[in-house]
Formats: C-alpha cells, structure tokens, sequence
C-alpha cells in the first residue's frame, strides 16, 4: 500500500541486533499506524512484562498521514506498557523525527531489550547504530538537544528523555526541540530504564504517494482553508491559552486541586496576558498555525506555554503569576517530567500540609516549595521521592482517606479540566485508555455549549464518537487534530487525504470501526496486564462525587454518581463490552480481533 515506508526498524539494546521488517498490507488496513500499530504490537510482544525491564519495548510509530504536505502532520505515538500505570501508554509528539523517520524509509521503531551503558540510537537512512552517550547522560533536555544538534546537525529529528526519566520518575516524558513533549505516562522511564537517552534520526529519501499531484493541490488548499478560518487569527494570538479564560468562565478551570473551577487571579495569568508578554512562538513542523507560545520566565529565560501547563501549574497550585508558571514549565520540560501530573502532585502536596498529613508546612502558590519540589521529584529525592510514582501512589502512601482527592484516573494524573458540573466530560476521563487524559475526547466544550448538566444517553454515544474520531484516527493516522478542534478545519478533508496517499479509499464508517478494533484491544491489553483491571478502573476521584464547587456559576454541583453509574452502563453496551467493561467475544470477532 503507498504512503507508508513499508518498514519497521527493530532495535535490540541487550544484543545489539538490529533488524528491518516488512509492515505487512493486513497490519495497514486493520490498524493504519501510529497508536494503531503500538497497540498490536504490544498485544502481541509484550505480555506480562515489569514495565521498567528489558522485557517491555518502546515504539516510536508514525502514520500514513505522517510528514506528507498536508496541514499539521509532524505527529508521532510513542507508545509502551506504562510504568504509572501498568496499562497500555502512549502520547502524542509533534517533531522533526517524525518527518526524518519517513524520510529515511521506516513507519516504526520498535526498541527492546536495555543497553548497559547509557546510548542514543542514531538512524541515518540504512545507517542504523547505536551509540554510547556517557557524556549525555545527567543533561537535561536542553542541553541534550544542543549537544546532539551540534554533533547531528541543527535540523536532525531528535527524541530526548530527561534526567527524570533516567532517574525513572514515573510520569517522565519524552521531549524533543526543548518544548514538544510526548507520552504523559512515563514514555520517558522507559527510555530511561533502557539507558537510552535520546533517538536521532536523518532521513533523505521520501515515500511514494499513490497521487501525489492532486496530494499537493489539496494540501495547499488545506493550508489555505485553515488561514482563511474566521478564527484563526486569534489562535494565532493565544493558541491553546485561549481556553484559560474559557474554562475560567465556565468554572472547570482546576483550582486549588480541582477543589474549585474559578480562579480569583486568573485575570493576571489568561491569554490576554500572555499576547502582552509574548516573545516568539514555536511549533512542529508542517503547521500553519504553530502553537507554541514563548514568553520570559520569571528568571528571565524562554518558556513555551500552553493552557493544560499554565492551568496545572497555576491555578491547580493556587500560583497567580504567568511568568513564575513559566519557570515551573521550563523546568518540566528540562527535567522531562510532565507537567500536567507534576501540576497535581505538588497541588496533593499542599492539600496534604493543609490538612496537616504530613509534617512539612507548604501553603498554597508557594512558588519556591514548587521548585524545590520539581527539583526532588526529578531526583527522585527527599518529598519527590514520595511522587516520582505519581499521586495515585502518593495517596496510597500517605493513606487517611487522601485517595479521595488524589487526582487521577487509571494512575494518570486528569489534565486540566475540573469536573464536578461536567459529567459527560468526567465520564470521557474515566474512560479514556490511557488514564486521564483529555486528548481521546474532549467533550466538555460540547458539553458546556449543548447540555451541561444532562446524563443522558446521546451524550455517551457524543463521547464515543469523539473517541472514534480523535483516539481512533487521529492517533493512528497520525496527525495533529487541532486545526479539527480549534480553527474547524473541515474533517472530510482527512478521508480525502488518505486516498491520494494510500490509493484506498475508507468511509467514515471504516474509520469508526478502526477506531473501535483499536480501543477494543488497548481494553483487551489493561486487562491481561492487570490483574485486578475492570470496571472500578472506570471512575473519576471521589471529590467530584462528593465534593460540590463553593463558588462561582456552578456552586453547590457535583458529579451524581448513581447517574454517572448509567452513563458508564450505556458506554459499555454501546462499545459491545459486557457490565464490567470486558469486551465480548462477539465484539471482537466483529472487530475482526478473534482469537484475542
Ligand atoms: C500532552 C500533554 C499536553 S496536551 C500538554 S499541553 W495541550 C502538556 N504539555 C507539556 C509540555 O509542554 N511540557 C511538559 N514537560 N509536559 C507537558 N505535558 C502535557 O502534555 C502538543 C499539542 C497539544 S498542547 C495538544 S492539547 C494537542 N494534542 C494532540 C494529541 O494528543 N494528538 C494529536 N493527534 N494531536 C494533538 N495536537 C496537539 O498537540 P501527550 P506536542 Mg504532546 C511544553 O503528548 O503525552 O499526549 O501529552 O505533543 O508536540 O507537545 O504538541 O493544551
Ligand atoms: Fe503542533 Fe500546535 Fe501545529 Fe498541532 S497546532 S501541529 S500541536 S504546532
């Protein structure tokens, strides 16, 4: 089938093989790439594996959309059995490795096995080695990007991971042109637990489009549609930021760990803020609409910001002050530590000294115990040794009844959207597949627009589409869905794509039901892998049950669980799983997953 590299590049770091496979027509079709591939791949190669042994493997997977001439397709998954959670893993990266990887002739790398020595995997074109890399290891992502850009070139595709993954901090991420960052839960551990610090890639070559004329003329058309979009010019302004004073409004920004939705300083820190002091953007390649906003911190260095950060680390930790957020943020992205789940730890953190459970005195918006904090966390040291597992094991520590409020689904730390008068968009973190995490379906503005407060049924089969369209093909196409998502770039655009890519065309009919074979078995992975994996898995934090908001438009609100109960019911039959949330043998045979 055209449009892809036909290869996948296995690299073993025990032995030093290193071999090239076909990516077969079947795999293609049933599962397109990206998070598609990652799945059944470790479906089928990794079964009960300790996450931080050399028996897990990590996958850097692109798609066939994946560096072609069309808007914002600089994308990757990279994707693992998570060590935060045990279940499968996987995020999102926008990069020029993604771009090098076609180029040099692969769709995939899958990396096993671990090196005894710290390494870095260089692939130029055929040339495939890997390389010791002592000098990297304890540099931060920064200064690990200029040193292997200095050496590779400045315009090389170059995955990192931080000290925070060498040290194996559970929810480290992997990072790349020092503000793209990918793989929420713990890509970056992986990469560490394997010594292997950075993947660089140099590809030359190009793949074969099956028309590729009419892919260029569409491209520039697609280009051109998103520029023309009524609301791209204040995208370009805020970008991502310009949910801060959205979600502001509507009280569902996390406050004071997402015990409140509105912030009484969010006036110093939303988007009109950041347009003030705004002093560059950046971005992935092959993007128009480039959303990486770069301010000065607080010490006067840049910063890339974007509204899940600022919330997370403002806000959700009582900060009011943009430019001290963006020193948190460098910090996380230098570290390689997410900065979502770092946001609600150290908000745990403070809860925790408010309610007096532990012995440290750390109030809210402390922004000096914040740093102090990402610093241990990263070592894995002192308090941060407590969180370098996440705030799910936090809580189970610290125990007296913390659990209620550790803010996390599956072990993953909820991205920045509180709640409590959201139940559809509740329902969607429970139910996300990789733990709590807004990207497979962000229903809440939706919600918000349509029917706040309903626990109806069209709203689950909402979620599910949702689901379908950006965990199913997005994730595997593999594509940025924010031009869909932000500036309303049309989505029929996408099957049209993928025609004058592959030379097939797929219906959105296909294209839900390849994203439901892919949930189906991340569903069928958590449960081999974990044993006590069912529908218990599926609930959000006691505190958005029990704990109503006490101001703002939706005090006195929370989530009802006996409703919420239904709701997650519905989502189960509509996904053909059974009360527990396993799916049935005839789903899967539908799914054409048999024997799974
Ligand atoms: C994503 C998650 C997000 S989602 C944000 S901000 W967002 C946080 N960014 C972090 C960061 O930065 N530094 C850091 N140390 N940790 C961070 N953690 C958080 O990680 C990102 C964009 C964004 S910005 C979003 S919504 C969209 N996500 C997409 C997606 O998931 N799929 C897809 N097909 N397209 C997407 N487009 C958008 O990409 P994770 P990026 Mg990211 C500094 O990976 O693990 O899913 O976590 O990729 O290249 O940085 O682009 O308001
Ligand atoms: Fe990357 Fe942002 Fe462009 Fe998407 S919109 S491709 S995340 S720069």
């Amino acid at each position: 089938m055209k449009g892809y590299a036909g290869k996948l590049l296995r690299v073993n770091l025990s032995d030093g093989k290193i071999s090239k496979e076909q990516i077969s027509d079947s795999l293609k079709r049933d599962f397109l790439g990206g998070r598609g591939f990652a799945v059944k791949l470790l479906w089928d190669e990794v079964r009960n594996a300790d996450p931080l042994s050399e028996k897990n493997k990590i996958i850097f997977a692109t798609g066939p959309l994946t560096g072609q001439s069309i808007p914002s397709s600089g994308k990757m998954v990279i994707a693992s059995k998570s060590p935060l959670t045990g279940g499968y893993g996987d995020g999102n990266i926008g990069t020029m490795a993604s771009v090098h990887l076609k180029k040099a002739g692969y769709d995939v790398v899958l990396v096993e096995g671990k090196s005894e020595e710290p390494c870095y995997l260089l692939i130029e074109d055929e040339k495939v080695g890997v390389v010791e890399a002592p000098e990297l290891w304890g540099k931060n992502t920064f200064e690990a990007q200029d040193l292997l850009e200095k050496k590779h070139g400045k315009n090389s595709g170059i995955l990192l991971t931080g000290p925070a993954g060498e040290n194996l901090v559970r929810f480290s991420t992997v990072m790349s042109q020092k503000g793209r960052a990918g793989g929420r839960p713990g890509m970056g551990a992986v990469m560490g637990s394997k010594k292997l610090k950075a993947v660089v890639i140099k590809g030359t070559g190009s793949v074969g489009n099956f028309d590729d004329n009419k892919l260029k003329e569409m491209g520039k058309k697609g280009y051109d549609e998103i520029k023309a979009k009524g609301s791209y010019d204040f995208w370009m302004k805020q970008g991502t930021m310009q949910a801060f004073d959205w979600a502001n409004e509507n009280a569902c920004l996390p406050t004071y760990n997402y015990r409140e939705g509105v912030f009484e300083f969010s006036k110093e820190m939303d988007g009109y803020v950041l347009e003030k002091l705004h002093a560059g953007r950046k971005g992935c390649p092959l993007c128009n609409m480039q959303c990486g906003h770069i301010i000065k911190d607080s010490s006067d260095q840049e910063a890339e910001l974007d509204y899940e950060n600022v919330a997370m680390l403002g806000p959700n930790i009582g900060l009011g002050s943009l430019p001290k957020v963006a020193l948190l943020n460098r910090m996380a992205d230098e570290w390689g530590l997410d900065a979502i789940s770092l946001g609600s730890c150290i908000a745990f953190l403070m809860e925790a000294s408010e309610r007096g459970l532990i012995n440290e005195k750390i109030k809210w918006g402390d922004f000096e115990a914040a740093q102090k904090l990402t610093v241990e966390i990263g070592r894995g040291e002192g308090l941060g040794k407590l969180f370098s597992h996440g705030v799910k094991a936090a809580s189970e520590a610290i125990g007296k009844g913390s659990q209620k409020w550790a803010m996390q689904v599956k072990g993953l730390e909820i991205s920045a959207y509180n709640c409590q008068a959201c139940p559809g968009m509740a329902l969607a973190f429970g139910t996300s597949p990789i733990g709590a995490h807004h990207k497979d379906a962000w229903i809440i503005s939706w919600e918000i627009a349509n029917d706040r407060l309903s626990y109806n049924k069209p709203k689950v089969e909402k979620l599910i589409e949702f689901q379908r369209i950006r965990g199913g093909f997005f994730e595997s196409a593999t594509v940025c869905r924010l031009p869909w998502v932000e500036v309303s770039f049309g989505l029929d655009w996408y099957p049209e794509y993928l025609e004058a890519i592959t030379g097939e065309r797929k219906s959105w009919e296909d294209i839900y039901r390849l994203g439901d074979r892919i949930y189906s078995l991340i569903r069928a992975f958590w449960i081999r892998e974990v044993p006590s994996f069912g529908r218990k898995w599926d609930y959000p934090p006691d505190r958005w049950f029990e704990e109503p908001h006490s101001g703002g438009k939706m005090k006195g609100i929370k989530v009802d669980r006996g409703k919420y109960e239904q709701m997650l019911s519905w989502y189960y039959e509509l996904r053909g799983w059974d009360p527990n949330g396993i799916p049935l043998k005839k789903t899967l045979e539908n799914l054409g997953l048999k024997g799974v």
